[in-house]
């Protein structure tokens, strides 16, 4: 029998890492509405920026792949109470398409837009964190279709169902316009600190 020990002061320090109601899993659930994409190639792929923005754009894969790339190392949690701590991204930052496509000074949303009409809201502000991501990369190796391939938004501090996988595009808005689970009972701003999980 092996016993790993562990200074107490890590037990704490990971226990200030999980939010209210959550338990850690060392797995990597798979949860979404819907049917997985399938993706024989990237073909018929682009992703738009679009919206209340002075430069909307479009990128076939190709063009996508040529962004800038960063990594990025953070916790996410699931409203339906997993967390799993240190996940690594690697992908476009969303900053640098926010600079692209400039958005309007009275754009104050982002609405992220997946494959088969799934959608989820933030603020701009929120997506305007370094941390926010559109990521093809988990751990090191390109998505798992499962996970988001090609393309997947990671969004820091919100429960992950803000992260939608199987992303082709970023709206920005003037008007804020609730996503599928948040029309679907769950709360809007989705802040798990504050154990924001339903709509009231
Ligand atoms: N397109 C799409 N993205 C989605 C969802 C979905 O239903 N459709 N579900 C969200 C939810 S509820 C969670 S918890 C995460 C799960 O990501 P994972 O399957 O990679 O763990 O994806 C989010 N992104
Ligand atoms: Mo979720």
């Amino acid at each position: 029998m092996v016993f790993k020990w562990q200074k107490p002061s890590d037990d704490a320090e990971i226990a200030r890492r999980i939010p209210p109601g959550q338990v850690l899993t060392e797995k990597f659930p798979v949860l979404h509405f819907g049917r997985v994409p399938d993706y024989p190639d990237l073909a018929g792929w682009d992703f738009r920026a679009f919206g209340d923005v002075e430069q909307p754009f479009t990128l076939n894969w190709g063009e996508f792949r040529q962004l800038p790339t960063t990594t990025v190392t953070l916790d996410i949690h699931c409203v339906t109470r997993w967390s799993k701590l240190d996940t690594t991204w690697e992908g476009v930052p969303f900053t640098h398409v926010a600079e692209v496509a400039r958005p309007s000074p009275d754009a104050r949303f982002v609405i992220f837009h997946a494959e088969g009409g799934f959608t989820s809201n933030v603020p701009l502000e929120t997506a305007m964190d370094p941390q926010c991501l559109l990521a093809s990369s988990y751990d090191g190796r390109p998505l798992e279709p499962d996970h988001g391939y090609p393309l997947r938004a990671i969004v820091p501090g919100r429960y992950f169902w803000k992260s939608a996988k199987w992303l082709r595009g970023v709206e920005f808005s003037r008007e804020d316009k609730p996503g599928f689970w948040e029309r679907n009972g769950y709360s809007n701003s989705a802040d798990y600190w504050r154990e924001e999980r339903y709509a009231d």
